[in-house]
């Protein structure tokens, strides 16, 4: 069970660093004062507290009150989370491989799903056209249906990143749409917790595309991918039909939806999973 646990979190960090909700919108680039620098010097905490303060001043100017600027306080620089960075080892599992290890083990609990919340998916389906297979699949891979979050502190490792010169400039307007979320009082920074990169909730949304694609499903008010289960499903529907989700399409590779899973995550071999694993549970129905 533990080796599982961790196998499911190499892979997980894996798909986060290579998942669409990092990789599917280009983050505007922003000047950065540590680019001209040597690597050592962005790791040195000395300076993450000006660093902070950079920031807050940034997204003051983008509109983020006091709520939201308050989750940078006290924050502290991990430097664990920029070795989990800089130590993600190359993906060389196959296709067989990795589907055989992440299907099988999930396979009678996503029918389970698919049966509790079947009103629910066939909603969903109905305004966005994503089948419930696709959806119940991406939430078992991605979180084991909500079980395992993760347990980074959200902000605190986005604003590391941010920090941290490896990749600034998507990290940076990552940090600053974190903030706006909380801002808006969707998620609350104090428990906030998730995948080292940042993710956030059941279906780990990078916080912009949170920004773009996240939707109130249950009506309550707040965008919550982190605990209403309509919210994070109607969401991660949202996301597919905005990158070009087709209804009606098959998903598989070579179908018109295969390049909307690959949005979802640019692995190869993980979106052949998400598209087998929703084929199964479709024909499982
Ligand atoms: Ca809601």
């Amino acid at each position: 069970m533990r080796f599982d646990m961790k196998s499911l979190l190499a892979a997980t960090a894996f798909a986060a660093f290579l998942s669409a909700p990092a990789l599917a919108q280009a983050p505007a680039v922003v000047p950065y004062r540590y680019a001209a620098t040597t690597p050592s010097n962005c790791v040195d905490p000395a300076g993450f507290p000006n660093f902070l303060n950079q920031m807050r001043r940034e997204a003051q100017a983008q509109g983020v009150s006091p709520r939201g600027l308050a989750a940078l306080d006290g924050l502290t620089f991990e430097i664990g989370i920029v070795r989990r960075d800089r130590g993600q080892k190359v993906f060389t599992q196959t296709f067989e491989e990795f589907s055989g290890r992440m299907v099988p083990p999930r396979m009678g609990r996503a029918v389970q799903m698919m049966k509790r919340h079947a009103s629910l998916l066939s909603r969903i389906e109905q305004e966005f056209g994503v089948p419930p297979g696709v959806l119940v699949a991406i939430w078992g891979l991605e979180t084991d249906f909500g079980a395992y979050l993760g347990d980074f502190p959200t902000v605190k490792a986005l604003a590391t990143l941010a920090y941290d010169c490896r990749r600034p400039e998507k990290f940076r307007p990552e940090l600053i749409d974190v903030l706006k979320i909380v801002d808006r009082g969707d998620i609350d920074p104090a428990t906030a917790r998730g995948a080292w990169a940042g993710e956030i909730g059941q279906t780990q949304f990078m916080p912009s595309s949170y920004m773009k694609f996240a939707i109130d499903y249950d009506r309550d008010g707040r965008r919550d991918l982190v605990k209403s289960i309509p919210d994070v499903l109607g969401s991660t529907a949202n996301y597919l039909r905005g990158h070009g989700w087709q209804r009606g399409q098959g998903w598989g590779p070579g179908q018109p939806n295969f390049a909307a899973i690959q949005e979802w995550n640019k692995a190869p071999v993980y979106a052949r999973t998400i598209a087998h694993f929703a084929e199964r549970l479709e024909a499982a129905k």
